[in-house]
């Protein structure tokens, strides 16, 4: 197994079409007669999930031996696209496995594309997990990561005369080669019930949580390897059933639908993703979701802790806790909980230990998604969470007090109960006060955190929580394993792959930023990249683009704040210029391609009018004979990670044009920017890292700053808005209906005017305007476009996952990397 990092030798490769032919045979009863690509698919990921568990099995015994400290990474999402590449790659043999099934007559490129995406992510956020998961793995740390394994990810998306409808993801209906099932490892979760209190002899009184009903988690294990290491580690996802079989009694009785009624029930929890981002919806179903995960975590994790027989006041140096957000902010009321009415400990002990594990990552600002839950809610599912966070903040507050005496308006906005009918539980502020270490994920983010969104709780802590870890993402798949040809090129530039686990030497490619035959090379890459996306635009579109266009990309959430509706407004306003010149005229103009994907929340309505007007835009745009090439606008259906992969190495430019102050780092900026796609963008998220990186020069910022939002949304509720006369006259071919029944868009035209433009598309609309006529005139300069997209991937190396997990591990969760041998 461990030579696999060695020139292939004929008797591996025989070794391989053994075990692909022994799962196609065994595993799935299938005979060399009735085999297409799916089923090599399945026997090929089946072959490579051997070795997988081989070495998931000597790392997890090895850290077993030496039982090192531990990050424990809480998230509701992981979106982690296709596996097969990712995995054959990683483990160095996607070389011989491309031979082995070459001589048995299929193309592994097929079989790739035969792979489902495993969608349990929304965004960003869940996407930003996955990276981490392939960073901890490579940079030899030992990490858990924890979710659900939700039956149906996230919908797909069809666009149906132009608006977006939804379908379920039904994610497993042909199995899933990258999970094992472990029926050994499960655990009981209650719900509802009540506390019992009782007074113990000695006058000390304990509560018991009981009765109410009980479902099981049964872990589902998958497993992640490092890049070119042995250490590969697990992320276990749980999903829910009965704790009991259905009620044969009420079967006898023939009352068949109520007596697997509890079933059901206990199987919906871990049923659906909710596909909703940067938005809250409080629905009971989450609420439960979100217990359900934490409370298996926490057992899972306890058990492991247990079997090394430490004192409990070893925990937090034995254990670290991430939560992703605030959806696992619950495992803090229920880790006091277990430690004061399970094990016995005071309250204070109990405190000191769970303040001392857990650490939150903030990843938004935007209110609607700071997480509130109704306390009526959580005292009906979880009445003894309850008390305990009646208890945080009572204990919390009179600390308040004693620091700031008197001051009643500060204990109000500082509570974690805010008053109301009902009174709510703020979430984060419940993370902040449980946690020892709160960050945001990019500079600007974490001052808006620290300044705007935290402000009493930063004077409270004297700054000393609050901290800053930027995000980054896998140069693995996002540039090594979705750009082979750029990933090549880059290998042979810099005489060695090694900077695919050190992006640092990406920098030594500045070098090479004035060479004509580098700049010829890697445009033409560039091209074919362009080439596979233009196919891929018409085998699902019938939309002919041309390659030679510019390809201007936003591909993301459909989001007011991300602006998309700027975008295809900036759209309209080309397409009315381009309308008003000569023949001639329109000849000498960069030929531009505007790609749109990303889903809408289902009951987003404002964001689902948007698709309809892109492809309302492109339906008129797309088939004017005088426009032809000059512009297209293309909107490509159920943007997922294995489209992303197609997606991103195509780009010249991407937009990622966020009100500035509203994105708090945005991920995907880094995967175009990696690739050699140029930034249109504001000055938000890490767009201004980004910038400080690759400099200024190679990047086309435009719009308001951060600081300066709150006083324009001030004048604007005051005044009448100020309409950009260029947008207005955009607004104008909308209403006249050259895009169709302008009914339709009045809504979303309302946002603008009636509605405060509260995203302040008019206020940015001039100088978008500008950014993208500076890019038509800079693409038209060959040599200085080629430099420019070298020095973009060569500033990147800052925005690698690994330095952000680095700094997590060194600064945060304070573990060390513990590499594996690779023999035990
Ligand atoms: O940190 C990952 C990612 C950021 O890059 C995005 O800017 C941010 O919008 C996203 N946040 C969420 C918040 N969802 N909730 N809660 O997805 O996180």
């Amino acid at each position: 197994l461990w030579k696999e990092f060695e020139t292939p030798e004929p008797a591996e490769i025989k070794a391989i079409q053994k075990s692909f032919l022994r799962h196609v045979t065994k595993t799935f009863a299938r005979t060399a007669f009735n085999m297409d690509n799916f089923g090599s698919y399945q026997g090929t990921a089946y072959s490579l999930r051997d070795r997988l568990i081989d070495k998931w099995n000597i790392t997890q015994q090895h850290h077993t031996r030496e039982d090192p400290k531990r990050v424990y990474y809480l998230s509701l999402e992981f979106l982690l696209g296709r596996s097969l590449d990712s995995c054959l790659l990683s483990l160095g043999v996607k070389d011989i496995y491309k031979k082995a099934l070459d001589e048995l007559g299929f193309r592994l490129e097929d079989l790739i594309g035969e792979e489902v995406d495993a969608a349990l992510g929304n965004g960003g956020l869940g996407r930003l997990a996955a990276c981490y998961m392939d960073s901890l793995a490579t940079l030899d740390y030992p990490a858990w990561g924890y979710g659900i394994r939700y039956n149906y990810g996230i919908f797909k998306q069809l666009i149906v005369d132009g608006y977006q409808t939804e379908f379920p993801d039904y994610w497993l209906n042909f199995g899933n080669p990258w999970e094992i099932e472990r029926l050994d490892v499960s655990y009981e979760v209650r719900f509802r019930g009540y506390v019992n209190k009782v007074t113990e002899e000695d006058g000390t009184i304990s509560y018991v949580w009981e009765g109410g009903e009980k479902v099981v988690a049964v872990a589902y294990d998958v497993p992640i390897p490092g890049y070119g290491t042995m250490n590969t580690i697990n992320i276990r996802l749980w999903s829910a059933k009965p704790a009991r079989e259905f009620d044969f009694a009420m079967f006898n009785d023939g009352n068949y639908e109520k007596a697997v009624e509890e079933q059901k029930s206990a199987e919906n929890i871990t049923s659906v993703l909710y596909p909703n981002d940067n938005h809250m919806v409080g629905k009971i179903l989450r609420l439960k979701q979100q217990y359900f995960f934490v409370c298996a975590t926490l057992q899972d994790a306890i058990r492991r802790f247990k079997k090394t027989n430490r004192p409990w006041s070893d925990f937090p140096y034995q254990v670290s806790i991430q939560l992703n957000d605030t959806h696992p902010t619950l495992g803090i009321p229920e880790l006091q909980r277990i430690l004061i009415d399970e094990e016995g400990l005071s309250w204070d002990d109990a405190w000191d230990i769970v303040t001392k594990t857990f650490s939150f990552t903030n990843h938004t600002v935007l209110p609607e998604a700071l997480e509130r839950w109704a306390v009526p809610l959580i005292q009906d599912l979880l009445p003894r969470h309850m008390m305990i966070i009646f208890d945080i903040n009572l204990f919390f507050l009179q600390k308040v007090e004693k620091k700031f005496p008197g001051d009643r308006d500060r204990l109000r906005r500082m509570s974690i109960i805010e008053e109301g009918h009902p009174q709510n539980v703020r979430m984060a502020f419940l993370a902040i006060v449980g946690s020892h270490t709160v960050n945001g994920v990019a500079a600007l983010h974490s001052n808006l955190i620290k300044n705007d969104i935290f402000p009493d709780f930063v004077e409270f802590y004297e700054g000393n929580k609050f901290t800053n870890v930027t995000n980054g993402i896998t140069p693995r798949r996002w540039l090594h394993q979705c750009n082979p040809a750029l990933s090549d090129f880059i290998t042979q530039k810099l005489g060695s792959d090694s900077w695919v686990k050190d992006l640092e030497q990406l920098k030594k490619l500045k070098e090479f930023a004035d060479d004509a035959a580098v700049q010829k090379q890697w445009m033409a890459i560039k091209r074919q990249n362009k080439v596979r996306l233009a196919d891929y635009i018409h085998s699902i579109t019938s939309i002919q683009v041309s390659p030679d266009s510019l390809f201007d990309i936003q591909v993301k959430r459909i989001h007011e704040y991300k602006r998309q509706f700027m975008n295809i407004l900036g759209v309209i306003h080309r397409y009315l210029r381009l309308k008003k010149l000569t023949p001639e005229q329109r000849a000498k103009e960069v030929p531009r391609l505007v790609v749109f994907a990303g889903k809408s929340a289902p009951g987003y309505f404002i964001a689902k009018l948007v698709i309809k007007l892109i492809n309302s835009v492109g339906e008129v745009v797309n088939n004017d004979p005088e426009i032809g090439d000059i512009l297209k606008v293309v909107f490509i259906p159920n943007y997922n990670v294995s489209l992303a992969e197609i997606i991103i190495p195509a780009s010249d430019i991407s937009q990622h044009i966020s009100t500035a102050g509203t994105e708090a780092s945005g991920t995907s900026n880094m995967k175009f920017v990696l690739n050699g796609g140029i930034i249109l963008g504001t000055v938000d998220g890490a767009n201004i890292e980004i910038g400080e990186e690759i400099g200024e020069d190679n990047i086309f910022f435009f719009g308001v700053k951060a600081d300066e939002v709150e006083d324009i949304r001030h004048l604007n509720r005051y005044r009448k808005i100020e309409m950009d006369p260029d947008l207005r006259n955009v607004l104008d071919a909308i209403e006249r209906g050259t895009f169709g029944d302008p009914k339709i868009f009045e809504p979303l035209v309302a946002t603008l005017t009636v509605g405060g433009d509260y995203y302040l598309i008019s206020k940015d609309f001039a100088s978008y305007i500008e950014a993208q006529a500076d890019s038509d005139e800079a693409y038209k300069d060959k040599v200085g476009w080629a430099k420019k997209s070298i020095l973009c991937t060569a500033g990147m190396s800052k925005f690698s996952s690994d330095r952000s997990i680095n700094e997590y591990a060194e600064r945060i969760w304070k573990i060390k990397p513990c590499t594996v041998p690779a023999t035990l």
